[in-house]
């Protein structure tokens, strides 16, 4: 296995954001989406560029707020495995190895099936998802991630009629990553049918136009924008349709604490804080946490009828 020393550096974090801003507004000018611009990437090689750079168009679910900085997005983390610390992701992910790396989606469904990360890349087309996340400790972020629709990939596998949940299981190696029992490992959380399907839940290969830095859960992880961090998995590698509710690393750690649902929602506190505000980071001030993250208009209806003060 390829073992790096640290986290290398994104290209784009030697790119003033103001050209990256630019070259946005170029894939929005351009419709085809088509990352061009090759002034912009002067300097790097050619097969680096190759490489880390994703080809994305724009995605009327985007955010139009301000984003959050590459560098912070990519030094303050949560990412367990490498330790509890915000900048430990950064320093320690690097010794992952993102490639060769395989997706199995599996239980039920009428077409399991192996996705290798190369192949992943090209099953739909990839859009750019400026999406808020808000983290249950407090903190918000706006990020532009690079995916596509989850159920673009749980079609190809043919869900069954039986099939109610999705498991999501996340790559653990006892001999990179943290062997502390602070979770039960692998990290699993999980998703409804009805929320894994739905057109916000998106399977994250990139962002800020590039491939997953690995603190960010390279080469694939799961973004589910109206609920807490904790359920956008990270480095997954099972994907399990079942019929019953799966346990969640972090239920399993701290039931009274962290549900399954994990919606964000500002009128029920966690037990030993409130999440009634938050703060965006890179901003001093609070700012009032919205229902759903800001995203009800499109998922309240999934939880009509429940008492989202009992599934929290
Ligand atoms: N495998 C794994 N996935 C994970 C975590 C983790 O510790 N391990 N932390 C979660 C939490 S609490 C948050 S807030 C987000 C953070 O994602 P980011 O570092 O890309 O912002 O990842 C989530 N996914
Ligand atoms: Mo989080």
């Amino acid at each position: 296995m390829l073992i790096q020393k640290s986290a290398q550096p994104l290209p784009s974090e030697i790119t003033p954001r103001r050209l990256f801003e630019g070259r946005r507004a170029f894939i929005a000018r351009s419709g085809a989406g088509l990352i061009a611009g090759t002034a912009l990437w002067h300097g790097l090689p050619g097969d680096a560029r190759a490489a880390t750079r994703l080809d994305t168009r724009p995605s009327a679910l985007s955010t139009t707020e301000p984003l959050t900085t590459l560098k912070a997005i990519t030094t303050y983390n949560n990412f367990y495995e490498f330790g509890t610390d915000k900048s430990a992701p950064a320093r320690n992910a690097g010794r992952m190895a993102p490639r060769p790396w395989t997706v199995a989606v599996e239980g039920l469904v009428g077409k399991p099936r192996r996705f290798d990360i190369d192949d992943l890349l090209k099953l739909a087309p990839l859009e750019e998802r400026i999406y808020r996340m808000r983290c249950v400790e407090g903190w918000s972020m706006v990020i532009p991630w690079v995916g596509f629709p989850l159920a673009a990939l749980l079609r190809e596998v043919e869900p069954l009629g039986s099939a109610k949940y999705v498991e999501f299981l996340t790559h653990y190696d006892p001999e990179i990553m943290s062997r502390r029992p602070v979770l039960d490992w692998p990290y699993g959380e999980g998703l409804r049918m009805d929320e894994a399907l739905h057109p916000l839940t998106l399977l994250a290969l990139g962002l800020y136009g590039e491939v997953l830095p690995n603190q960010n859960g390279a080469p694939v992880r799961l973004v589910v924008p109206w609920k807490y961090g904790f359920k956008s998995a990270k480095s997954i590698v099972t994907i399990r349709l079942t019929e019953t509710q799966p346990a969640t690393a972090w239920n399993r750690a701290a039931p009274q604490e962290y549900g399954f649902y994990a919606n964000v929602n500002p009128s029920v506190p966690h037990p030993r804080w409130s999440q009634s505000t938050e703060r965006r980071i890179g901003e001093l001030r609070k700012r009032p946490t919205l229902p759903f993250n800001g995203y009800a208009d499109a998922v309240a209806s999934l939880y009509q009828g429940m008492d989202l003060k009992k599934f929290y």
